[in-house]
């Protein structure tokens, strides 16, 4: 960290929590690490991983993933049956950032729905379940996000996930949680993760965002369904050897990173309150509950994709998901000193941007 706040590759770097670093300690863990064969099943240190995260979240049993996306369409093809249908919510990675592979390898039809700030409600997943009638398309799966990357990190209220979980069981259709920042929704509500887990199926959780590992997701459920989730793995091309250089990584993300995760919460409110006073910019600080900040670029004239532009010019990097919606990001590699440096660019450039309209 420099004294500017700028990470060490001179950016202040907004884009995603995937952008981290591995620590030292996860470098030496790394070359320390005793491994095996791990398509044998033989590498004890993915192992005792594997069955950490399954402590954490609750559930039976886990596996060892080198990405989220291939933790969810694992969960996808493992649940359903082609010609299915998946029910999410209309902005949700796996809808939109898992590149169709729930159509292309397990042949299964989304059926997305929008939710108030990523979140679904009670009734419009019951109304989106098909019937049993033997004619029409069934729904095999329903998958939830928490935190909701593209709503902004928004928090999926436990007793809502449990009604859809309950109403779920009760029509014996699985539900799986996309929980790739589950260890943040756990932190900011002070809670634990298997409490957040609990009503679902299978969650998936990775270690490689605010975790800070380099690689790595995990896959978690009941043994039956880890089982299965073994040869589809394989079947992806994602059965690793001496993967344990890589779990030595998500162990230290697990033990030493969790709490600092609210530095992080900290430093997204108050570059979201520092948003909300520079004029042309609009966000509700009181919705940016995580690590996540999506703020919208106001009045015309301007898109995204230039504030995003001008911002790389001034040091600073962060991601325009649509015309008028910027999302910045914070992780460790990131302090309060760049949130505060970002915020004066922004500002700068935006005040710039006014008396030159003017
Ligand atoms: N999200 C990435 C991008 O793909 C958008 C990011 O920068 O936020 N579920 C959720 C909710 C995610 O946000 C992501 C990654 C994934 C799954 C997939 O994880 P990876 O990148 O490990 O495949």
């Amino acid at each position: 960290m420099t004294a500017s706040g700028a990470s060490a590759t001179g950016f202040i770097d907004l884009r995603s929590d995937t952008v981290t670093r591995p620590t030292e300690a996860m470098r030496s863990a790394m070359a320390r690490a005793e491994v095996g064969d791990d398509v044998f099943r033989e590498d004890p240190t993915v192992r005792r991983l594997e069955e950490e995260a399954a402590a954490r979240t609750g559930k039976e049993s886990a596996l060892f993933v080198p990405t989220g996306t291939m933790g969810n369409q694992i969960a996808v093809n493992v649940w359903t049956r082609p010609g299915q249908e998946v029910i999410l919510e209309e902005r949700s990675h796996i809808f939109n950032y898992e590149m169709g592979t729930m159509a292309v390898f397990s042949g299964v039809l989304p059926r997305p729905i929008r939710g108030d700030d990523g979140v679904l409600s009670p009734e419009s997943v019951r109304r989106a379940i098909r019937p049993p009638v033997y004619y029409l398309t069934q729904t095999g799966l329903i998958t939830l996000e928490n935190t909701h990357n593209m709503a902004g990190g928004t928090l999926f209220p436990c007793p809502v996930a449990e009604a859809i979980c309950d109403l779920a069981r009760a029509q014996r259709i699985p539900v799986h949680l996309d929980g790739a920042r589950l260890f943040n929704a756990a932190v900011a509500q002070n809670r634990d993760p298997a409490d957040l887990a609990r009503p679902f199926d299978s969650v998936m959780f990775c270690l490689s965002k605010g975790l800070g590992a380099p690689v790595g997701s995990l896959v978690c459920g009941p043994a039956g369904f880890i089982d299965e989730a073994l040869r589809v793995r394989k079947r992806l091309g994602g059965g690793l050897r001496q993967a344990g250089i890589l779990a030595a990584a998500g162990l230290v993300a697990l033990e030493e990173n969790v709490s600092r995760l609210a530095e992080d919460h900290e430093n997204a409110a108050r570059l979201a309150q520092g948003i909300a006073a520079i004029p042309g910019l609009s966000i509700d600080p009181a919705g940016v509950q995580t690590n996540i900040v999506v703020f919208t670029v106001a009045g015309p004239g301007i898109t995204a994709t230039e504030v995003v532009g001008r911002l790389r010019e001034e040091g600073v990097l962060a991601l325009a998901i649509d015309e008028s919606q910027v999302r910045a990001v914070t992780h460790y590699d990131v302090d309060r000193a760049g949130i505060d440096r970002a915020l004066a660019i922004l500002a700068r450039l935006m005040g710039r941007r006014a008396s030159s309209a003017g």
